[in-house]
């Protein structure tokens, strides 16, 4: 059997042992704060050379001009050529997916006109220009290209810059096919913090995006940070999640798999199983067990399961969603034959999966929701990524002569009230002259 925590909710000690496999320290770690404090400040000093000589120091990649490490449009075009038939296809029809889902998520304007005249509303508009950082090496995933280009350019985002390192000027043909099926307008390939810096301050070459969003190391991550405020960002993503709640009527080698899904992608991440089933939390680990010698990620899967994976014996069903609305997680499984029965119950996760036949990873690649998610427990106030995160509202007032009257005297009263009485005159001056205090 792979060694997996095992917790009942009968155990005294339940709910500590829970949160101590729940705990996550997002990771601060002094020394990359430095070393990040002074890449962030080179680059906004000396823009193009400093990326330059970074690039060479961490990607051995030698360019006299940063001109030479833009990727060009034909170059993403080749890619798409490059690529098997049966990849071409499949991420055009996730990105349709994507883009159909994005639609519905768009926000729009309104406004309303009341009695005297007087109009309110908001207005929605894009960012102008975001930043996509893509990692490279093992963690250059294409779905995550879709997942934060699309929205982007669905918001109406003129200008998305991606960046991407390529550590001895190696590119990976699927994340460049992604790039161009997802319509992103330039491709730089650089990384690290100082690619980070390039997108917040801007260079000679690279311009000054807005907004800076996409997953990274540990020293992107603290970038992301650090430049917030300068620019936005989306959100600092912790390990991937998993729970699945069953009723122990699925086939346990689906639920294995669908555990196993998250487990791959790194030792941190952390996968879990709520039942009120015990006999079948056993045919789980038992599937676990045939499954792993098929997988390659073995050892990847192996240590998350030790260190942060669980089955969690419950007392019933009831007892199962409010376990799941204290993990908050970032994917939830509901497997069991009628999931919309709990639902409504349901208070806290990224997103949502329901009934038996619904597999995490289909989320993960094309079934049109972002993969972009809440994790660590944040689901509890956040969101996933969307059209939303690209665009902007800007609250509308049009006051009516009659309207600035009113409105005119209770904004003077406030404002007389506050100690500030330019504030106030500039309020009664759009009022009757007979009806100035
Ligand atoms: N499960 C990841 C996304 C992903 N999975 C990319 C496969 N590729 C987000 O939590
Ligand atoms: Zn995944």
């Amino acid at each position: 059997m792979p060694k997996i925590n095992r917790l009942d909710s009968t155990q005294a000690d339940f709910m500590a042992r829970l949160d101590e496999l729940l705990a996550w320290e997002g990771v601060s770690d002094e020394s990359v704060t430095r070393i990040v404090t002074d890449i962030l400040a080179d680059v906004r000093r000396r823009g193009d050379a400093a990326v330059l000589e970074y690039t060479a120091r961490f990607d051995r990649l030698e360019c006299r001009d940063l001109h030479e490490l833009e990727i060009p449009q034909a170059r993403l075009a080749r890619a798409l050529e490059a690529i098997p038939g049966e990849q071409r296809e499949a991420l055009e029809r996730a990105a349709g997916r994507v883009r159909a889902y994005a639609e519905h998520q768009k926000m729009s304007d309104w406004r309303y006109t009341e009695p005297d005249g007087t109009v309110l509303g908001q207005q929605i508009t894009p960012l102008d220009r975001v930043g996509l950082y893509v990692p490279g090496g093992k963690a250059a995933y294409p779905s995550s290209v879709i997942m934060n280009a699309v929205p982007a350019k669905v918001a109406g985002v003129p200008e998305v810059i991606m960046v991407v390192p390529t550590p001895d000027g190696v590119v990976n043909d699927l994340v460049l096919a992604a790039a161009a099926v997802a319509g992103v307008d330039r491709v730089f390939a650089i990384g690290g913090a100082q690619a980070v810096a390039a997108l917040a301050y801007g260079t000679e070459t690279v311009p000054p995006v807005d907004k800076i969003v996409g997953p990274g190391n540990i020293f992107v991550a603290t970038a992301k940070r650090m430049v917030f405020g300068a620019v936005g960002i989306d959100m600092v993503a912790g390990p991937s999640e998993i729970l699945v709640v069953c009723d122990g009527k699925t086939d346990p080698h689906w639920i294995a798999a669908d555990l196993f899904s998250q487990a791959e992608h790194d030792e941190d991440a952390q996968a879990m199983l709520v039942s009120p089933d015990g006999p079948f939390l056993e045919m789980v680990a038992a599937a676990m067990d045939e499954l792993l010698t098929e997988m390659p990620r073995a050892e990847i899967i192996r240590t998350s399961l030790a260190d942060r994976g669980a089955l969690i014996q419950v007392q019933d069903m009831d007892e199962a969603v409010q376990v799941a609305n204290h993990i908050a997680p970032e994917h939830l499984e509901l497997s069991v034959a009628d999931p919309d029965a709990l639902l409504p119950r349901i208070r806290h996760a990224g997103a949502i999966f329901m009934g038996r036949h619904t597999a995490e990873a289909v989320g993960d690649y094309c079934a049109g929701p972002n993969h972009v998610l809440p994790t660590s427990r944040t689901a509890r106030f956040s969101s996933p990524l969307g059209v939303y995160d690209f665009q902007k509202r800007s609250s509308l007032i049009q006051c009516s002569a009659a309207g600035a009257a009113d409105l005119g005297r209770t904004a003077s009263v406030l404002a007389r009230g506050e100690g500030l009485i330019a504030h106030a005159r500039s309020a009664e001056y759009r009022q009757d002259p007979d009806d100035r205090p």
